[in-house]
């Protein structure tokens, strides 16, 4: 089983992706909803962390530093660097990680971030869901604020949806404001492929409808 599918069957199981009648955050109405808090058993996450180090392995991206903004991003970021070098080998031993705070600390250590020091170092950021690209802003923020450069940004699941103000989906408009490749574990499209043999015709039907609202067909 390839790791995509691997991913989906996991969600699945966890009930991490679901299908029904959900309200997202941007007000739309969708056929599917998927919640990354759900993998919350040993197995699950071992089998996030696996797709998300293949994922980053498979995209040959060149980086330092692993980047997991608070607060879901936080368990992703530990998790994966450790897959990763066990994945990957020595090309990831090296690979930091790293995480913000939401309050800054100006006693013990200081500073707003943890772990590794992002300043001059190349700098991939690691999160859970990209619907319309508004969450992610601010993890390019930190980074920029902390003089890092990222270099790529990875997600589990990209809706593939057009934004409010764009026809292009939201992976590729923040993909060009930043000038870095976005890439996931698996996109609607991929949800739809592997799963479709086990929708409902009515699931089925509001999944199509879905895509002609809000999925640019190119
Ligand atoms: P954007 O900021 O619009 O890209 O939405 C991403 C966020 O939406 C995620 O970090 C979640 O808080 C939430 N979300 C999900 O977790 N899963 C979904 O399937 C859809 C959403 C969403 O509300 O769009």
């Amino acid at each position: 089983m390839s790791y995509k599918q691997n991913f989906l069957q996991a969600a699945l199981d966890a009930e991490a992706l679901k299908f029904g009648t959900f309200t997202l955050k941007s007000g739309r109405i969708s056929p599917y909803f998927f919640n990354m808090g759900l993998f919350s058993t040993a197995k699950t996450l071992n089998v996030l962390a696996e797709s998300y180090a293949h994922a980053i392995i498979d995209s040959g991206i060149e980086f330092d530093v692993l980047f997991g903004p608070a607060y879901k991003g936080i368990p992703l970021a530990a998790i994966t660097v450790t897959k990763l070098y066990e994945i990957g080998g020595d090309k990831y031993a090296s690979i930091g990680y790293a995480f913000n705070r939401k309050e800054k600390k100006d006693h013990g250590e200081g500073g707003s971030i943890v772990g590794s020091v992002l300043k001059g170092k190349k700098v991939l950021i690691i999160d859970d869901v990209m619907t319309a690209g508004t969450a992610i802003n601010e993890a390019f923020g930190i980074i920029k604020e902390e003089q890092g450069n990222t270099v790529a940004c990875i997600i589990a699941v990209d809706r593939m949806e057009t934004t409010k103000d764009s026809n292009e989906c939201a992976t590729k408009i923040v993909s060009k404001r930043y000038g870095v490749p976005v890439i996931s574990i698996v996109s609607f499209n991929d949800i739809v492929k592997v799963l479709q043999s086990k929708f409902t015709t009515e699931q089925m039907a509001s999944i199509d409808e879905y895509r002609k609202k809000y999925i640019p067909t190119i």
